[in-house]
């Protein structure tokens, strides 16, 4: 009897083991600011189980639906999702909004015997909620069931601007690839898409009014090989998106409450528009859309009044597909040369009294009259401009939010001036520099280097601004430019896992952050990114 007992015993224990659910790990990318777990107790997440919403809120009923395909992606378990009564918010997942969360973006996760508890300031701040226990659930297949320990997760993003950019105008990406990288910022807790689509290598981007720009402008006959080798490869590279398609991945973004910024850089990188209307150069051409990278000298001509109708052409049609309060106005690497020997903007410099001061020359100034005009007009349709750090070097109002890029020194100096600012430096930022030293078999990268660490360790906020100026800091953003980023494969390779360290930057308080477990994190973090079939850069894990 008693051997009898013993094996019924023993097959208890083991049928108990195998039906031990894998479980819940709260630990994410960016890790959030406060875990306090209950002293026992989970809750058992199974295919019994639903998501509810308030009812009538359009935007918590498409979160409830993320969820669902996130637990979904995650565990195979499938749950759905319904609206809100009395009845069925106990034993459930709820998604909520507690107005007496202070950060737009702040929320809560409680797991306790109630069942599971969303809640957000915002639609926008539960989304993000959404994503941290997304990211928290284990991967498993064939289970019935996962469990989530009892918890109480209290949140808030450290910086309200956590972006990521893309260039698709050096290399054009289907549409596809772009809502690829979207879902890779909201997988990380991002809420800006800062999309670069003009270039001296193509314009992306449909334009009504001036139909050359994607007739002639989106199109190369040729691209250099290398770095600015003697060759080319002569292939036809182009494309551009149709307003069309730039509404749908607006929209797509604006599900995941992430906000798109176009970039339209003006003055210069503007050959693409050139090549389609060369009279909107100082010389009026010819012009061709650019095969090699770098600077170039043509840049649109700010003597003619022609340039401004077709800047706020340009913008108007912008300003309608994306709802963004911030357009991007580029404003870097535009040189001189041009406007110095070019009759009609001298004449300009004389005609508005531009004079050469604070270490500025006449045709620096030129650049600063440019710019406070198109911001002028921006103004008027309730828009604001981001420029980069060159604006710094051109006398333009302190309205303008910098871009810093060339390091982060001219960031520091424009929140010091009283000028928005985010941090996008060169050496810690870009994401389109190797990630190693041992560059031999990397795929052709710009140069420089960035490793993981280096992206993690970048603080945003330097240590001589006060309090005032520190709040000027809007935030962080890494850079891939595409002079080299001809494969989707190769833009996730950039990105992955570097976009996971800038998600702690953007997030965490410099106090908050451990590189060392940010690696445990991040290892985790992969599992998703395989998930997708993303490529990931392995120097992390040394190779493997
Ligand atoms: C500088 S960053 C540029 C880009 C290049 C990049 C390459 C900036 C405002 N201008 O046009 O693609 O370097 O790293």
């Amino acid at each position: 009897m008693r051997k009898i007992m013993l094996s019924f015993l023993m097959l208890m224990l083991l049928n108990v083991t195998s039906a031990i659910a894998q479980t819940a790990d709260y630990n994410v990318v960016p890790r959030p600011q406060t875990i306090t777990y209950a002293k026992e107790g989970a809750y058992l997440l199974d295919g019994s189980k639903l998501v509810v919403y308030p009812m009538g809120n359009t935007d918590m009923e498409r979160n409830a639906k993320f969820l669902v395909e996130y637990i979904k992606e995650m565990t195979q378990i499938n749950v759905s999702s319904t609206v809100q009564d009395k009845k069925n918010v106990k034993g459930n997942i709820s998604l909520s909004l507690n107005t007496k969360i202070a950060n737009p973006e702040g929320y809560t996760i409680t797991v306790d015997k109630k069942g599971v508890n969303i809640a957000g300031a915002t639609p926008a701040a539960v989304f993000l909620g959404i994503q941290t226990l997304r990211k928290s659930l284990p991967i498993v297949k064939g289970e019935t069931s996962v469990s989530l320990p009892f918890v109480n997760i209290s949140d808030a993003p450290r910086f309200s601007y956590r972006g990521m950019h893309l260039d698709c105008a050096r290399h054009f990406f289907p549409v596809q690839v772009v809502k690829d990288y979207i879902d890779m910022i909201a997988l990380h807790g991002m809420n800006k898409f800062h999309w670069h689509i003009t270039e001296d290598q193509g314009w992306r981007i449909e334009i009504k009014k001036w139909p050359k720009l994607t007739t002639v402008g989106a199109w190369r006959s040729g691209t250099v090989i290398g770095r600015n080798s003697i060759l080319d490869d002569g292939i036809p590279h182009g494309g551009f998106y149709t307003q069309e398609e730039c509404r749908e991945i607006v929209k797509y973004a604006a599900d995941r409450y992430i906000t798109i910024i176009p970039e339209i850089d003006m003055p210069g990188h503007m050959l693409g528009a050139l090549a389609a209307y060369p009279e909107l150069g100082c010389t009026g051409g010819p012009y061709e859309v650019e095969h090699r990278w770098g600077v170039f000298a043509d840049i649109l001509c700010a003597g003619k009044e022609k340039t401004f109708q077709f800047v706020q052409d340009v913008l108007d049609e912008v300003i309608d597909i994306f709802p963004s309060e911030y357009i991007h106005i580029g404003g870097d690497e535009s040189p001189r040369s041009r406007w110095k020997e070019c009759p009609l903007c001298q004449k300009r410099i004389q005609d508005e009294g531009i004079k050469a001061e604070n270490g500025q020359s006449k045709e620096d100034r030129l650049q600063g009259y440019f710019t406070k005009r198109v911001e002028k007009y921006l103004a008027s349709k309730g828009k604001r401009i981001i420029g980069w750090d060159e604006l710094l070097g051109c006398d333009v109002d302190q309205s303008a939010t910098i871009m810093s890029w060339r390091g982060a020194e001219p960031g520091a100096k424009g929140a010091k001036l009283g000028h928005d600012v985010i941090m996008t430096p060169n050496a810690a930022l870009y994401f389109d520099y190797y990630q190693t030293k041992d560059t031999w078999s990397e795929p052709l990268s710009i140069g420089g280097c960035s490793t993981v660490e280096d992206v993690y360790k970048f603080e945003p906020v330097a240590a001589d601004l006060t309090p005032e100026q520190s709040k000027h800091i809007l935030g962080a953003q890494a850079n891939l430019w595409g002079e080299y980023a001809v494969y989707p494969t190769f833009v996730q390779y950039q990105v992955l896992p570097r976009m996971a360290a800038l998600a702690e930057v953007q997030w965490l308080q410099p106090q908050d952050k451990n590189f060392e477990e940010f690696k445990e994190r991040v290892t985790r973090l992969r599992e998703i990114y395989r998930l997708h079939h993303w490529t990931v850069a392995p120097h992390l894990w040394n190779n493997k």
